[in-house]
């Protein structure tokens, strides 16, 4: 018998008793190396194909029935040929997803083990109730439905579109995600309206003892970027703030982050790179990010991915007009597993 015939039979062999060698041969190498490897791929995904979409999606999608809910996932191109679809999320461990509430409709309540928050990006007069708690959506807030809170959207006014945040490809892959459906369709909303999301500043009710709804408004996350306009702000992400949980005053979920950047007319940031993975929605203007040598230009509406390790950074086109970026990244998950580790780029 040959060499190659006793490996083989032995490989089987190992295999019929639940073993495999670990010989760290050439294919190991490839797979794991001195620097993280990923398999996702760098994506813009444009404001026209995003809105067209889901247009069509609420002429031919109703509510009710068998939609819980109306929304479109951005499949990261890397991730697009994985078996389940619950794997196939925009980064490994979050998917952004774009959703449409048309007037007089109602998105029904349930809640789940997965983080999630809305970005409200175009419309008004909705609202989301969070534990009973109903709270207005206009462009530009951020809300957060943390862990097991329940959660169901309404539309009494205009057609609104919003960006949805999620960890659930990280729960699916720990195998731990759980959901469930509210027991009657829609949660009642409070008569009392005490709402945790209308918190001002740092002071919070000591009785208050969950993490209930938060929002953060738009117009005070606003007026915090433009008091921080002249200041040197982040070499690689301009005039960056993080939203802050002010139960803990840390990063906005314990597995994921989100953040708003202003880049100044013009400014150009350095390039760096990080093994968290961020996705990013043109809030306003326009600008280009190049990431790994290649150029990714977007306006307002783009949504676009730069994956772990990739090399970054981000440029405001225009000369007059700030660009504003929203983005979600999985950076306190590396933190939390003492793995995140982060480079400048030449020259910075
Ligand atoms: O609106 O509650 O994009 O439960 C995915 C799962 C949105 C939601 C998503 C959800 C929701």
């Amino acid at each position: 018998m040959s060499d190659q015939n006793a490996v083989q039979e032995f490989d089987e062999q190992l295999g019929t008793r639940g073993l495999e060698g670990l010989w760290f041969n050439i294919t190991e190498a490839d797979i794991v190396g001195k620097e993280p490897r990923t398999t996702l791929m760098p994506h813009i995904w444009k404001w026209t194909d995003l809105y067209q979409s889901l247009l069509r999606a609420g002429d031919i999608h109703g509510l009710g029935g068998q939609a819980e809910r109306r929304v479109l996932c951005l499949v990261n191109p890397g991730l697009r040929d994985l078996k389940m679809k619950r794997q196939r999320g925009t980064t490994h461990t979050m998917q952004m997803t774009v959703q449409l509430l048309k007037p007089g409709e109602l998105a029904r309540s349930h809640r789940h083990n997965f983080g999630a928050f809305r970005f409200i990006i175009k419309g008004r007069g909705a609202y989301t109730v969070v534990e009973g708690e109903k709270i207005v959506m206009e462009e530009g807030d951020l809300i957060l439905t943390p862990p097991m809170t329940w959660h169901g959207h309404g539309n009494d006014a205009e057609t609104l579109v919003w960006i949805d945040g999620l960890d659930n490809i990280l729960l699916n892959s720990l195998q731990v995600i759980s959901w469930e459906p509210y027991p009657g369709d829609f949660q009642p909303i409070k008569e009392s309206f005490k709402s945790t999301a209308h918190w001002a500043g740092m002071a919070r009710p000591v009785w208050e003892k969950a993490v209930g709804p938060l929002a953060y408004k738009w117009g005070e996350t606003y007026q915090t970027l433009k008091h921080l306009e002249a200041s040197d702000g982040s070499p690689f992400d301009g005039v960056a703030l993080e939203y802050v949980n002010p139960v803990d005053g840390g990063h906005t979920f314990p597995t994921m982050s989100c953040g708003i950047q202003m880049l100044r007319p013009g400014e150009a940031t350095q390039t760096h790179r990080h093994n968290s993975s961020t996705v990013y929605h043109a809030f306003r203007g326009s600008g280009v990010t190049v990431i790994d040598g290649k150029r990714y230009e977007w306006e307002k509406g783009d949504c676009f991915v730069v994956p772990l390790w990739s090399w970054h950074s981000h440029q405001n086109r225009s000369r007059n007009e700030e660009a504003i970026l929203f983005s979600m990244n999985d950076r306190p998950m590396l933190e939390a597993l003492k793995l995140y580790r982060e480079e400048p780029g030449e020259g910075a």
